[in-house]
């Protein structure tokens, strides 16, 4: 397992959660949008019937939703992630994507961009609570694109197929490349910080594509990012609203802040900060 993904950048773990603990993460994922958990920032002024529908992303719903907080936890998730970046693992983000029909994917990038570490240990673990297809717009990678360790440029697109969020370009891999990672409602994508990555859009007629994105890191490595309401991360010094899903924090004296708040995600129908 460790090789593979050592080598290609990314693996697949069957079984990552138990079927009642995916049915417990969609009801969330109602609740969420419904703002039974609280206001969410980017939201919808008025939910409609069809909440679900109103929203592509919902940034850090652990911070409001037990169940999402949970999956953090889930046993099998940390065995692989000790595995791969060693005993002591801090969580910072879940990102909860509903992703109905038509709405978008996201650029090629590399999530090390957005979420810098000291030591390259930040680890994705994407879990789908819908089984994910090409045609409703599951991952796709570029096996090994990680291997260089480097992070390539970025600029704004007009892409319909993506959100608002930049693409990476100017790396030696071509679209043919590409990888489809279809997985069933369960599985998890675990994949490097560094690994180039995208999602197309829904192109089913109806039909939501759920997924639950995690990020991990080291605990040793200090995380130079903050996340502020709008959603935009700026530098901070050691960013320490984290969750610790294994062995000891090295900065405990540190204390823990609580400074996410859940924010909704923009695609370009809200229209993008440009
Ligand atoms: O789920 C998607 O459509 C995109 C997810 C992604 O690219 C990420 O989590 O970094």
């Amino acid at each position: 397992m460790i090789e593979s993904y050592q080598r290609d950048g990314f693996l697949v773990l069957d079984q990552a959660l138990p079927p009642e603990q995916v049915t417990a993460l969609r009801t969330a994922a109602e609740q969420l949008c419904r703002g039974d958990l609280g206001p969410v920032e980017g939201g919808p002024a008025e939910p409609a019937d069809d909440v679900l529908r109103q929203y592509l992303c919902i940034h850090q719903p652990h911070k409001v939703s037990d169940e999402a907080l949970a999956a953090l936890h889930a046993p099998r998730i940390v065995d692989a992630l000790t595995a791969i970046i060693g005993p002591n693992v801090k969580a910072m983000q879940s990102m909860l994507f509903i992703k109905s029909e038509g709405k978008p994917g996201q650029a090629w990038h590399q999530d090390e961009f957005f979420i810098p570490t000291r030591d390259r240990s930040l680890t994705a673990v994407w879990i789908a609570l819908d089984d994910a297809t090409i045609e409703n717009g599951c991952l796709w990678v570029l096996p090994g694109s990680h291997r260089r360790g480097v992070l390539y440029p970025d600029r704004e697109q007009d892409d319909p197929r993506f959100d608002c969020t930049v693409e990476l370009f100017d790396f030696p891999y071509s679209d043919d490349d590409a990888v489809p990672v279809e997985v069933p409602a369960g599985s998890a994508v675990i994949f490097n910080g560094y690994l180039l990555h995208r999602s197309l859009p829904n192109t089913t007629r109806r039909g939501l594509r759920r997924a639950l994105a995690n990020h991990y890191m080291s605990a040793e490595s200090l995380l130079p990012w903050q996340t502020v309401p709008s959603g935009v991360h700026v530098g901070k010094h050691d960013y320490r609203d984290i969750v610790m899903v294994a062995g000891t924090d090295p900065y405990a004296y540190k204390g823990l802040d609580d400074l996410a708040r859940p924010h909704s995600r923009r695609d370009k129908d809200g229209g993008c900060d440009r």
